[in-house]
């Protein structure tokens, strides 16, 4: 999926893209990052994944007045955001389940850290997708909390990485070992296009070292 984007054209409660990872195993630590563009003001989930008794196992929504609720096995933190612009944001988030600490950086910015869900673990049977907030497993689609627009570079690592990781990332130098944009393993359900991504600047503008 190098250079290519998942598009969403319309508000559904079907259009979704269904993620496989690349190991199964249960996450204590995780960085998860990806690129998006909505014009979306509501309510709006880029990405969630449930289990069997968790609807919120993990989930990104972002609400108006640019709040991201994230959440663990069904506990969230709300962290303000900047306003989003029209354009193409890079976020990455972050949690460490030793200490619950949970990072937000959205292109290159870090916002205060919270703790969440300190000593969990997110089992490995789990559904992860793009597009919709699960209110079941891998079902149960709220129109009203879709997403529509673009979304790329979608990778996730089973560590936290370091700032410097977490640049590399923003440069579009560094693959997942969890979730790998570049051998992406995914199934599309609904109306859900795959087409390149469009940009004047999209030729590597830094060299990747
Ligand atoms: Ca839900």
């Amino acid at each position: 999926m190098e250079g290519k984007v998942f598009i969403f054209p319309k508000e559904t409660n079907t259009a979704h893209v269904l993620l496989r990872p690349s190991v199964t195993k249960p996450l204590q630590n995780f960085t998860l990052c990806m690129r998006y563009y909505t014009e979306l003001t509501r309510t709006h989930t880029p990405l969630s994944m449930s289990t069997a008794t968790m609807d919120n196992a993990l989930a990104l929504i972002f609400k108006p007045s640019n709040i991201l609720t994230f959440y663990i096995n069904n506990d969230f933190v709300n962290i303000r955001t900047d306003a989003e612009s029209l354009n193409w944001r890079h976020m990455c988030v972050t949690w460490d389940s030793s200490s619950g600490i949970v990072q937000l950086w959205v292109n290159g910015k870090v916002y205060p850290r919270k703790v969440l869900m300190k000593g969990s673990s997110i089992i490995s049977e789990n559904i992860i997708l793009l597009g919709q907030e699960q209110d079941s497993f891998g079902g149960r689609f709220d129109v009203a909390q879709s997403f529509a627009g673009e979304i790329s570079d979608v990778n996730m690592w089973d560590v936290v990485l370091t700032p410097e990781d977490l640049q590399k990332s923003l440069l579009g130098c560094l693959h997942g070992n969890f979730i790998n944009w570049k051998s992406l393993l995914y199934e599309i359900k609904g109306e859900v296009l795959v087409q390149s991504k469009l940009s004047l600047f999209s030729a590597p503008y830094k060299t990747c070292s």
